[in-house]
């Protein structure tokens, strides 16, 4: 079975790895948002494409959701006591992928060839490709200014509240090589447990993305990344009240108008008419390998009631 998952960074990954191990991950593509990604020290960072690689190659830290497990910060130490950038933290361990990833783009290759060879470097089963080679950057509007998104989310702890989101390099942004194949190819669309506005709407601006999803012959199905209209970690709560107007499974809903035609939510969320779109009640919490692979067959569940 072919499925195509569009995913941001923590959430999305730990999903991803989940779905993996439930199916054959030779039909699996990830579609992972850069929006997120910037350059740091000199060296270009994609923080949801690599907590998806490194999900995927079992390599990932479980407690932090991002970066490497066993990682060691000597490098970061010694940026620091020179006065350099450490406020965006780059393990040592880490920090080889960056390095690699910086001079192959310097070399010309795009960001889809170049997450290629790292996920084959890593021994990564199933495709993860950028949404877009093209450069697109993420910024908030917030009432100290807009802010790219990593100096929001990073540099000032996601304290800021977001009044609007900005995709720039959106209206030029092609997707790249594999993208749209792979939602065409797809039997399944699957929307992981990410931020509706800051993670999953980046990749569906990207040109055509969006378009592909909404001319779907085939069941999508997006997973919220909400528990008792909380978020599990990060802004994704405060996001949905303030944008999106409330955090029940209706607003998430609403964020994927036209996109979906299941929603798997949480038990915590009790039950709630979500109009044309099915909703599937689970617990969706992925706590531990087992909850992640659930998690991942409730939406394959889903899908399947859906054909
Ligand atoms: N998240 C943080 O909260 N603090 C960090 O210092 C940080 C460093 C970092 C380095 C590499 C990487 O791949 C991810 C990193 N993240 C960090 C996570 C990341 O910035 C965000 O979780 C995502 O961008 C949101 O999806």
């Amino acid at each position: 079975m072919n499925i195509a998952v569009l995913s941001g960074g923590v959430g999305g990954a730990r999903f991803v790895r989940g779905l993996v191990d439930a199916v054959d991950p030779s039909g699996v593509t990830v579609i992972g948002n850069v929006g997120d990604d910037l350059e740091v020290l000199g060296l270009h960072v994609s923080p949801d494409l690599d907590s998806i690689l490194y999900a995927l190659a079992g390599l990932n830290d479980e407690e932090r959701g991002w970066g490497r497990a066993g990682e060691t910060w000597n490098a970061l130490e010694s940026v620091a006591d020179l006065g350099g950038e450490a406020w965006f933290k780059l393990g040592d361990r880490d920090l080889g992928l960056h390095l690699v990833r910086t001079q192959w783009l310097r070399e010309g290759e795009p960001l889809s060839a170049v997450t290629r060879r790292l996920a084959g470097a890593l021994g990564v089963e199933g495709t993860v490709l950028p949404a877009t080679d093209d450069r697109l950057r993420t910024f908030v509007q917030t009432d100290a200014g807009e802010l790219s998104f990593q100096d929001w989310f990073v540099r000032r702890g996601h304290r800021d509240e977001v009044t609007a989101v900005r995709f720039e390099g959106a209206e030029t942004a092609r997707p790249a090589p594999g993208v749209l194949e792979a939602l065409g190819a797809a039997d399944l669309i699957v929307i992981a447990p990410s931020n509706p506005f800051v993670s999953i709407g980046p990749v569906l601006a990207v040109q055509g993305i969006r378009d592909a999803i909404t001319n779907r012959r085939v069941p999508s199905v997006a997973v919220s990344p909400l528990i008792a209209g909380r978020a599990v970690k990060g802004p994704a709560d405060r996001m949905l009240s303030r944008l999106a107007g409330g955090t029940t499974p209706l607003q998430v809903t609403d964020c994927y108008k036209g996109l979906i035609d299941a929603l798997v939510y949480d038990e915590a969320d009790g039950e709630v008419d979500l109009g044309a779109v099915r909703p599937i009640v689970t617990r969706t919490l992925m706590s531990d390998a087992d909850a992640r692979r659930r998690l991942a067959e409730a939406a394959l569940e889903a899908a399947a009631a859906l054909r």
